[in-house]
């Protein structure tokens, strides 16, 4: 298009191999007009849902390459930038696949992100503006992680993935990103002083990596929370991510615990969910259950009422899975990862759904990532009310910068978002 003196014509495409925060190699993509570029790369997941699409083809990055070069680039010189359904369309059509196993999921995402983000710059927009208009100017609530278990870690840390902290009520982004870090700093100090064989260890994700079982850490993270809310006025609270499907044995039909020696079926681990949302008044407890029962999470959802009961592994943001997990009322909520099913419009289409039917969607980092920032914009420009982005570590702060910056941008008029009755 050439209206208004504006190019969105593709002119080139460059791909590479960079690294993300595990140092893995994975693939950054430039999209360039003749006014414009746009620069996007592909996080990656240590436990990843199984009905996520395929990262990259079966022989990997370099086979990504080849095809962009081969199959992408010629199809998509030539196309314009502001037409991202048409782009995201084409990309899955050359793919041919179902799950991108051709292509690559990321290598779908790098594109997509990075074509919306050429759009935007020959606009001369931000993206949450180009993404949202001039509704978008609501800041995401950032939900951080302070200690890491799970299959994020190993030794004798906790079973749990993710002891998470939401600030509520914030007044502002930076106040609220505050606080995070006031959490993670004092969740730091105690496992110093009071944990024998703590070394100051951090996962990928920058939470403390610590020899202590999940009542602990759940312990020490909400009297940092309790400690936190006093001292900026407003309402901190922990969370967790579960990951259940990393501890689900399909055998045995239970939850197994190996760090604590708990081995819990279905409706044990219900309750013990349930138990811990009451006992830390919890208000996220994201992936109770594994990543086919619909059904428990339904029931959990119903009992546990003013909590955010979110799927990751269960939804991997398909359009398809929110709409069964809708139908069974399982969850309220949804991790949108745009990496977990390609491109943009996907994503899109799955927040909308989310939205129009009252489940919190919640735009989130990969345990591996890199400093790209897109995340960070697309929570506002597609009014997000919740970012889940780490607290510390470069791959993470990045997103939590910029976050600060919109806030900047957007002056007088930006406003943090509205959460659900949490409490
Ligand atoms: C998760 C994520 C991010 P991964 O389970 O929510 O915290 O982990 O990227 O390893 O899937
Ligand atoms: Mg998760």
């Amino acid at each position: 298009m050439e209206g208004n003196g504006v190019s969105t014509v593709i002119d080139d495409i460059v791909a590479r191999k960079i690294f993300n925060s595990r140092g893995e190699e994975t693939i950054e993509i430039d999209v360039i007009t003749s006014t414009s570029m746009g620069r996007a790369s592909a996080p990656s997941g240590a436990s990843r849902g199984k009905n996520e699409v395929k990262p990259y083809p079966r022989r990997g990055i370099e086979e990504a390459l080849k095809r962009i070069e081969t199959l992408i680039v010629p199809e998509l010189l030539g196309m314009n930038v502001d037409v991202q359904e048409e782009i995201d369309r084409t990309l899955r059509e050359l793919d041919g696949t179902e799950n991108f196993s051709n292509i690559g999921g990321n290598t779908a995402f790098a594109l997509s992100l990075a074509v919306a983000e050429a759009a935007a710059n020959a606009y001369g927009l931000p993206l949450f503006q180009y993404l949202g208009g001039q509704l978008a100017y609501e800041l995401p609530y950032p939900l951080g992680n302070v200690i890491s278990g799970g299959k994020h870690t190993s030794g004798k840390t906790p079973d749990i993935q993710e002891f998470l902290v939401l600030p509520l009520d914030a007044r502002t982004f930076q106040e609220a990103a505050k606080a995070n870090a006031l959490v993670h700093k004092k969740v730091g100090e105690q496992l110093k002083k009071k944990t024998r064989n703590f070394f100051g260890g951090r996962s990928d994700e920058g939470a403390w990596i610590a020899p202590i079982k999940d009542h602990e850490a759940l312990e020490l993270i909400s009297a940092a929370c309790e400690a936190v809310s006093e001292e900026m006025g407003f309402e901190c609270r922990a969370g967790l991510d579960i990951a259940a499907s990393t501890l689900w044995n399909p055998k045995a039909r239970r939850y197994v615990y190996s760090r604590s020696g708990r081995k819990l079926d279905s409706g044990e681990q219900l309750e013990y969910v349930l138990r811990l949302i009451d006992e830390f008044r919890l208000v996220y407890v994201e992936d109770p259950f594994h990543e086919e029962d619909f059904e428990s999470f339904a029931e959990l959802t119903k009992k546990a009422e003013n909590c955010l009961i979110c799927g990751d592994d269960l939804f991997v943001t398909n359009e398809r899975r929110l709409r069964k997990g809708i139908k069974q009322r399982a969850g309220n909520s949804i991790i949108i990862k745009v990496n977990q099913v390609g491109t943009l419009s996907r994503a899109v289409k799955t927040v909308k759904l989310a939205k129009e039917n009252g489940y919190t969607p919640i735009v989130s980092h990969r345990s591996g990532d890199t400093v790209d920032w897109h995340i960070a914009h697309l929570a506002v420009g597609l009014s997000c009310p919740i970012i889940k982005t780490g607290i510390v570590e470069g791959a993470r702060i990045a997103k939590i910068n910029e976050l600060i910056r919109v806030e900047e941008m957007l002056g007088d008029k930006a406003r943090m978002a509205s959460l659900p009755r949490l409490r």
